[in-house]
């Protein structure tokens, strides 16, 4: 049951699509509070074992208890454990134990979450604006709080198929050539790949929709060559538009007033990538359909998925703060350099970037509504999402496009998935990015992943063997670095076989993956969930962290530590160890019920089949246009007749919902045997019991 309270006079997110009266008594079940200081809060005492779930794209673990989170989309490169807020903003928890309560604060601002950071029971509920909506969902369980929400919000971005084939990025190939000899080494040593992402470098100046003509000549003619190849070819686009004379976006952007303004009406101007811009007002849906259109120029070349970037948005520096810290330097003893000066300096440098001061100097035009940024701060990336989104209804009806952004709010889960952003290559970020993809899910950011082997600093040959044995499980499937970083390409270490291992096991996997992903977007559902989602009255597995249900069928256990050799694995029901070591060769066991240690090489993939389910897996192949999908082998846990249903298209057009779409892998008896009987040709069944 689902309750909606209106305080105020909200600014309208489109996060909800379910439109549902506002109701006119006060909450039962938190308590609006009002500060000394004067400010709004909301309060719930949470009982000693009462788990909190939710808050999407956020630091630390599945439960968020025990920490202060602020939802105010950030543009920070170093996610340590001390941060508070990532990219983005999901306002959605579920308070989890005798009791079950949702919550969902619909308002663009800043809130701030103190899940028990102060007083250990109390979870405390800051919004900086009054007017917010407030959701409270109660429901059997966390788990249908999650499925009640996320009819709320609508249905899922769908990706293409191919979009779940590997894909490889790096900060920047800046030429065809360069992109070429990442495809033939791939190719050349047989590590399947399907898509290369361009990053800023492919511009010409780092103007949005443009393409480099010294370092891309013949672009059409390269996207063609590359699908020839079963390459996609992903840029990226931001949201700073370059000030130039002459540069029909700005030219455009400039006369059609579709920038965000200062309040003496000028077009506010910020730093970034091409020095000077202009910030695009996707608040304002004559900017959203203007810039959205903007994607047929690359859609033209034959480019199929875009990556949005830059979109909190992130400024270096606006003339405003240069100006100040010229006015400061002027002052500055330099002959007198002191501990104190000398931070406040230093200080002064890097917090030219991303000001909050900045973030309450200009202004959006909402469709005749004029609105100080910092007010709707959390909705711009989400617009900017939309407009591509909504763009692409147009200009490719039938085909979906990959498309997924950097800062994001709920709602924008209708438009497009997420990457979490500038992470580092550490172990721990390995672990984070287990840690938030069930949370993603419960947000309806279904495609989503990390970049594997992390962006920031040198990644090591066992680091990034570990992350994509657990990446191989995330839709967004992508190797992305940062510039100046170690080469991190899959062939760049002495062993590629491992390599070529571990994704041959990922295509393997893909008919599975696919289906399950297709399942969780039709039916607002998730893929990747907590233990303690399927397995409610199992109280151990409320605290698990690092193991993962995905799909119906399947626990993972990644291993995350450098030097491990192996892992202790929590086991809620008995189950089938699948320890894969190459696509041809894998060792099974059964196992009981309770905690185990169990080896994992680095290069292996252990996976754990549930009881009474199995896992179709097609022959590996080097890109998605030529897996096979007509013979399947199945490994099944199971001593009973059991069905497993797979969700199948063509896996570009929109026909979801076609009755075709589900093909039927069932275990039935037969004279007391049991056997495999498909619709699909079964090349060998594996049945374990
Ligand atoms: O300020 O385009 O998160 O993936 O490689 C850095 C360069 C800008 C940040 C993105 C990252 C991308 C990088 N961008």
């Amino acid at each position: 049951m689902i309750k909606k309270y209106s305080y105020g006079q909200p600014i309208e997110t489109s996060a909800v699509v379910t439109d549902i009266p506002a109701e006119q008594d006060e909450i039962q079940a938190l308590n609006l509070i009002r500060s000394d200081e004067g400010n709004l809060f909301l309060t719930y005492f949470m009982e000693e074992d009462d788990v909190v779930y939710g808050l999407g794209e956020a630091n630390r673990g599945i439960n968020k208890r025990g920490y202060i989170y602020e939802s105010f989309c950030s543009d920070d490169p170093l996610h340590t454990e001390e941060k508070r807020s990532l990219y983005g903003a999901h306002n959605f928890l579920i308070v989890s134990g005798m009791v079950n309560i949702g919550i969902f604060v619909d308002t663009p601002s800043q809130v701030q979450f103190d899940i028990g950071y102060t007083a250990k029971n109390v979870l405390k509920i800051t919004p900086s604006d009054e007017n917010f909506k407030l959701y409270l969902i109660e429901g059997n369980g966390a788990y249908d709080i999650v499925r009640q929400f996320r009819k709320l919000i609508g249905r899922s971005y769908i990706a293409p198929r191919w979009a779940f084939g590997f894909q490889q990025s790096r900060w920047s190939y800046c030429n065809e050539d360069e992109i070429r000899e990442v495809v033939k080494n791939y190719r050349d040593n047989h590590i399947p790949l399907d898509a290369v992402y361009m990053d800023i470098d492919y511009m010409d100046g780092y103007k949005d929709f443009t393409v480099s003509e010294e370092r891309f000549p013949h672009f059409r003619e390269f996207v063609s060559e590359m699908k020839q190849q079963g390459i996609r070819l992903v840029p990226i686009i931001d949201a700073g538009v370059k000030i130039e004379e002459g540069y029909d976006i700005y030219e455009e952007g400039r006369y059609y007033q579709l920038f965000c303004k200062r309040p003496d009406g000028s077009d506010f101007v910020a730093g970034v990538w091409p020095g000077k811009t202009h910030f695009p007002d996707f608040m304002n849906t004559n900017a959203r359909n203007w810039f959205g259109s903007k994607y047929q120029k690359l859609l033209q070349e034959g480019i199929e998925g875009f990556w949005n970037d830059m979109n909190e948005p992130a400024m270096f520096y606006t003339e405003e703060g240069v100006r100040e810290a010229k006015e400061y330097l002027k002052g500055f003893d330099f002959d007198n350099i002191d501990a104190g000066n000398f931070f406040q300096l230093t200080d002064m440098i890097k917090g030219l970037a991303n000001r909050r001061k900045d973030y309450e100097s200009f202004y959006h035009n909402m469709d005749g509504q004029i609105v100080r940024h910092d007010k709707v701060h959390n909705l711009y990336g989400f617009n900017m999402t939309r407009a591509a989104g909504e763009a692409f209804e147009h200009l490719q009806p039938d085909k979906r496009i990959l498309l997924f952004s950097r800062s994001s709010y709920i709602g924008m889960h209708r438009y497009g998935g997420i990457w979490t952003g500038d992470n580092q290559s550490w172990w721990s970020h390995l672990l984070l990015n287990i840690k938030m993809m069930p949370s993603l899910n419960m947000c309806g950011f279904i495609y989503s992943g990390a970049d594997l082997g992390g962006f920031g600093s040198n990644c090591t040959e066992d680091l990034l063997l570990r992350w994509l044995a657990f990446g191989i499980f995330t839709p967004l499937m992508r190797n992305h670095t940062a510039l100046g970083t170690r080469n991190q390409e899959c062939y760049r270490f002495g062993n590629s076989e491992m390599f070529k291992n571990i994704l041959s096991l990922r295509y393997s996997l893909i008919p599975y993956l696919y289906s399950e992903y297709m399942k969780a977007c039709l039916h607002d559902d998730m893929m990747i969930k907590p233990l303690s989602f399927d397995y409610p009255d199992d109280d151990l597995s409320r605290h698990i962290e690092d193991q993962l249900l995905v799909g119906e069928s399947i626990m993972i256990t990644p291993v995350y530590e450098q030097n491990a050799i192996g892992r202790y694995v929590y086991l809620p029901e008995d189950m089938l160890f699948v320890r894969f070591q190459s696509p041809s060769k894998r060792s099974c066991c059964v196992m009981h019920k309770g905690i185990h240690y169990i080896p994992v090489d680095v290069g292996e993939v252990p996976v754990f089949i549930r009881q009474n389910k199995m896992l179709p897996l097609c022959r590996a192949v080097e890109c998605t246009d030529l897996l096979d999908t007509s013979k399947f082998e199945l490994i099944a846990f199971t001593d009973k007749e059991m069905e497993y249903i797979m969700y199948e298209d063509d896996g570009f057009s929109k026909n979801y919902d076609a009755h075709e779409n589900l093909v039927s892998f069932a275990i039935t008896e037969n004279d007391g045997q049991l056997g495999a009987v498909s619709s699909k040709t079964i090349v060998k069944l594996s049945l374990f019991h």
